[in-house]
């Protein structure tokens, strides 16, 4: 396995729309390996394909405490969503920026799992917050893009002055 590197706002990359994956192969299942790892060492909740520059439509969670509780969704469709839940999010993109986002507190996903077969999971809290976080990255979509223009802004100008410094060092 392999750690790979997360995609940073606002690199252009993140804006990038994901086709649908069409084989559910060793070769995704390699990437799948690496992106848990990715996710595991950053560490996150949740990391979509997109984030390490990979355009297809993949994603990986594991909200649980004791860290041993991976999803993997393939191909991720929202069926239904109801209710709504307020939660503080970051994101592995937007490093050390944290805002509340308003989202569906209850959802019903179908995806393939690593072995290509068709699920479908309701889930519920945290892991349905997660999973549409993700979602959202797969359509190039942030959560700083539910923020005020201005926040959104001042984010972006001092992730880009924090970058500038550390190209100096
Ligand atoms: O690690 C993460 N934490 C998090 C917290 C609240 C809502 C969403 C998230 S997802 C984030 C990892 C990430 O950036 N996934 O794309
Ligand atoms: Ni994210």
């Amino acid at each position: 396995m392999a750690k790979l590197k997360i995609l940073e706002f606002p690199d252009p990359r993140l804006r990038t729309k994901a086709t649908p994956v069409v084989a559910v192969d060793d070769e995704l299942r390699k990437l799948i390996g690496d992106m848990l790892e990715t996710m595991y060492a950053a560490p996150g909740i949740g990391l979509a394909a997109t984030q390490v520059d990979v355009h297809q439509r993949l994603l990986v969670t594991d909200v649980s405490v004791d860290r041993d509780d991976p999803h993997v969704l393939i191909n991720p469709e929202i069926l239904e969503k109801d209710g709504v839940i307020a939660t503080d999010e970051g994101c592995l993109s937007v490093p050390g920026y944290y805002e509340e986002v308003e989202r569906s507190e209850h959802i019903k996903v179908r995806f393939l799992d690593r072995e290509g077969v068709e699920v479908e999971l309701e889930s519920r809290g945290l892991l349905a917050v997660c999973i549409q976080h993700e979602i959202d990255h797969l359509d190039g979509k942030l959560f700083v893009d539910y923020l005020s223009e201005a926040k959104r802004t001042r984010i972006r100008k001092k992730l880009e002055k924090e970058r500038r410094q550390q190209a100096v060092v």
